[in-house]
């Protein structure tokens, strides 16, 4: 076992084996420098002090360089969004013919959602999508990630697309566009239909995938005169993972899988997502980019020097061996097959050149550092370096906070794979959120990771790092998967009752934030 995997037994497996390629903590080479003294330390603390006396004419330069938007600023016509998913915040699941979906099913067994509840009314935004809008346009923002429900769209996942399925899109993305807000869509984010599960296992076919490309065909066909950009899959990682894991299950479908099951899932999901970028090419009009938003396995140098940070690019490629790296290269890793063994999906020349389909942009969702990663003594690629039980989390306890994952993730995909458009597509942390006497709510915690996470995307855009947006996940409280409504990643809180949207002021932090494209 690697350490990673026997800290966290819950951490999701990327790649199909992160055993077989790292090393144990013992092995890295992480020496601790005993010359490193308290004499050095001293004359740090001096250094910072001498620092710290600026003269007031410094004091006015400076203050003139962030009001110009200098020295914190982010790129001129930056793009600042939010984020959200269909089955998190529509409600209205039996409205215009929506079919069923695994969450309906899955959220109806018995003590699956911690608060037994479900997505029948998430927040409604079926209903109060103009409302919702208003609240983006009060943030400043410029762009919005959505996904489209399959179900609404193919009640039986394929056949006869249902006439009404994409009117609330269509309204939702008019309402967007008069807003001056434009439309990012993402075309699955894990609401597959049920009779896709029901006829063929869902992912563990290659008929889902051959569905999802015909559905994504038919929504590039009616939506891309108005979205230029789409988003194949969200987080093949976590939904493949937890809901047909060997991991525990805490996702739709809630399937257990064999090893070998699980791999050949993997590669239906990597192939789907191929079928799909090729449908929307194929269907979309002229001008469409299309991608992928993945949860990729942050890997995080241990230290910043040169031998650190090598590893943390060859750990970045090996431990996404089964979404991301094959998506980028059309093929899987030495060590990935090597791992699986005969545990190794079937595939075909063919299928690697699906999935290697070139992408327009790369989309990645950063939450948290997803491993530490040190050179290993004999340099022989990298060493996953457990995580330490005291590191600072947020409201959900998988949620460690480690603001650098914003600067090394997109800094070691675009080194890797050469990527020239990079997309925050989630970022966003859980809260307690607690509403003051008079109803607002001071969520300082989430403005210091929000702080601290966009500092380093600034740091990233700053070196050159081609990150060319960031949606803030989620522009309001809404249906957290396993977690119901107990969590909250909101801008806007919603009381669940009454449906009511109130800011917290990280609200008014990102408003800030947007209003002069630099950190505040
Ligand atoms: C995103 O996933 C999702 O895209 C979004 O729908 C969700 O609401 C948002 O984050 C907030 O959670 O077994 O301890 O690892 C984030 C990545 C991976 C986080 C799976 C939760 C399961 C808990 N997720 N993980 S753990």
């Amino acid at each position: 076992m690697s350490n990673a995997a026997t800290l966290r037994p819950h951490a999701p497996c990327h790649c199909g084996g992160p055993d077989a390629i790292s090393r144990p903590v013992a092995d890295t080479g992480v020496a601790v420098s005993h010359r490193f003294t308290r004499r050095h330390l001293v004359g740090g603390a001096g250094a910072l002090a001498a620092g710290l006396a600026i003269s007031p004419a410094e004091a006015q330069q400076s203050a003139t360089a962030q009001s110009n938007g200098n020295a914190r600023a982010f790129p001129k016509d930056f793009v600042w969004g939010t984020a959200t998913s269909s089955y998190q915040i529509e409600g209205a699941v039996d409205v215009d013919g929506r079919g069923r979906s695994i969450w309906d099913t899955y959220t109806r067994l018995p003590d699956k959602i911690r608060d037994r509840s479900n997505g029948d009314r998430a927040v409604e935004h079926f209903q109060r999508y103009k409302e919702d809008v208003a609240l983006m346009k009060e943030l400043g923002t410029t762009a919005y990630r959505f996904s489209i429900a399959w179900p609404r769209v193919f009640p039986d996942g394929t056949g006869a697309p249902n006439p009404k399925g994409l009117d609330f899109y269509n309204r939702l993305i008019d309402e967007l566009l008069a807003n001056g807000i434009t439309p990012y869509a993402t075309l699955y984010h894990w609401d597959m239909p049920q009779a896709l599960q029901d006829r063929f296992g869902g992912w563990a076919s290659r008929e889902t995938a051959k569905a999802f490309g015909d559905y994504a065909g038919h929504v590039a066909k009616h939506i891309t005169d108005r979205v230029k950009n789409v988003f194949t899959i969200n987080e093949c990682a976590t939904f493949v993972d937890f809901g047909y894991g060997i991991a525990p299950i805490e996702m739709a479908p809630g399937i257990k899988s064999t090893q070998k099951e699980l791999n050949q899932i993997r590669h239906h999901v990597a192939l789907g997502h191929g079928l799909a970028v090729q449908a929307v090419r194929a269907h979309g009009h002229a001008g469409t980019e299309v991608g992928v938003a993945e949860n990729l396995a942050s890997c995080i140098p241990v230290i910043e020097t040169p031998e650190h940070i090598r590893a943390s690019e060859i750990a970045t490629r090996e431990m996404n061996g089964g979404y991301l790296t094959v998506i980028m290269e059309g093929r899987y890793t030495d060590a990935f097959l090597a791992y699986a063994g005969a545990n190794a999906p079937v595939f075909t020349d063919e299928d690697l050149k699906i999935i290697g389909s070139p992408i327009d942009f790369l989309g990645l969702n950063i939450y948290m550092p997803q491993h530490y990663v040190a050179a290993p003594a004999d340099a022989a690629g990298f060493a996953l370096v457990p995580t330490p039980a005291s590191f600072p989390r947020m409201d959900s306890d998988w949620l460690r906070v480690g603001p650098e994952a914003m600067y090394w993730a997109p800094r070691n995909v675009a080194k890797l794979w050469n990527v020239k458009k990079i997309f925050i597509t989630e970022n966003g942390a859980s809260a307690a959120d607690k509403p003051a006497p008079d109803g607002r709510i001071f969520d300082l915690d989430r403005i210091m990771y929000l702080r601290a996470y966009l500092g380093q995307l600034q740091r990233a855009t700053s070196e050159g790092v081609p990150v060319q947006g960031y949606f803030h996940w989620s522009l309001m409280d809404n249906f957290e998967w396993i977690d119901g409504y107990e969590k909250r990643f909101g801008l806007f809180h919603v009381d669940f009752n009454t449906q009511k949207r109130t800011p917290k002021l990280s609200a008014e932090f990102y408003r800030k934030l947007i209003a002069g494209n630099a950190l505040v």
